[in-house]
């Protein structure tokens, strides 16, 4: 059996995060490893704010210790981390234990407030994980803040980004322009990995129903690297996925609606 492991928040609301990720790694029949470094909340009587609560050091540790001490894991991908000290403790692992294949989801701006999270911690994740990592996976708005880009409104643009964000140190560089850049008819996103660029346009999938959408997008192509893909094999997979899971969002609440996972499943299996 294949393992790959999560280190993230978990999101009690089921389409982010941790939860995300079980999710996809379990349609990719993969065996789903999770380290929890923050439990994420919203609160129903405030519009859906958001909380976020992290879990101390020594709780991160012991469950990074259950995983690569114990087990062992094919592939890793970071999510949220919420902490310096989770930044830390994550480099000391993926370190000790060698891990090649890790993807790292900067998860610097929360979409729905649309703002940075913690600069401070973005500058820790840019100088102590970026250069461990096999792909980052950034968004176009986080793409902005790791090359200082001030607004990315092409692939040309795209382009000088990944370079910049390259030079950081991450082997691949995977950025997620998605329905996000002007006057987008496709998807575009760009992959470059140091020396060539590739430019992968799928169908654009017009969905506020996307929570969750880049947790599973970094998840799936951390599995493809542990099943033995290529970074690009992987991405191109992961982006079938993805759209299979947009197609099939749907609105938890008034708020908020979420991508669906499984529906590539659904659609083989049942045609629905
Ligand atoms: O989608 C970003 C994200 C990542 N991780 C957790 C989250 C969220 C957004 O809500 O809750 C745990």
């Amino acid at each position: 059996m294949i393992k790959i492991a999560s280190i993230a928040g978990s999101d009690a609301s089921g389409g982010a995060g941790i939860e995300a990720d079980l999710k996809t790694f379990e349609e990719y029949g993969l065996y789903g490893m999770a380290a929890i470094t923050l439990v994420a909340t919203m609160e129903p009587d405030s519009n859906w704010t958001h909380n976020v609560f992290p879990l101390n050091e020594n709780v991160l540790r012991s469950q990074l210790e259950t995983i690569f001490k114990g087990i062992g894991a094919e592939a890793v991908k970071t999510g949220m981390l919420g902490t310096s000290y989770a930044v830390d403790l994550i480099r000391e692992y993926l370190i000790v234990y060698n891990v090649k294949n890790y993807v790292l989801d900067p998860v610097m701006l929360c979409k729905s407030a649309g703002e940075v999270l913690n600069p401070e911690l973005n500058n820790e994740v840019e100088k102590k994980l970026l250069p461990l990592a096999e792909v980052i996976t950034p968004s176009l708005f986080e793409a902005e803040y790791l090359s200082g880009i001030r607004e990315i409104t092409g692939i040309e643009q795209m382009k000088e980004a990944a370079k910049t964000i390259h030079g950081k140190g991450p082997r691949h560089v995977f950025i997620k322009g998605g329905a996000k850049l002007h006057d987008a008819t496709k998807a575009v996103d760009l992959l470059f990995d140091g020396i060539n660029f590739t430019i992968i346009e799928d169908e654009l999938i017009n969905t506020t129903w996307n929570h969750g959408t880049g947790c599973t997008a970094s998840a799936a192509i951390a599995a493809g690297l542990a099943i033995g893909f290529s970074v690009k094999e992987a991405i191109l997979l992961a982006k079938k996925f993805i759209v299979a899971s947009l197609k099939a969002g749907f609105a938890l609440n008034q708020w908020v609606g979420s991508g669906n996972p499984s529906h590539w499943r659904k659609d083989r299996l049942f045609g629905i």
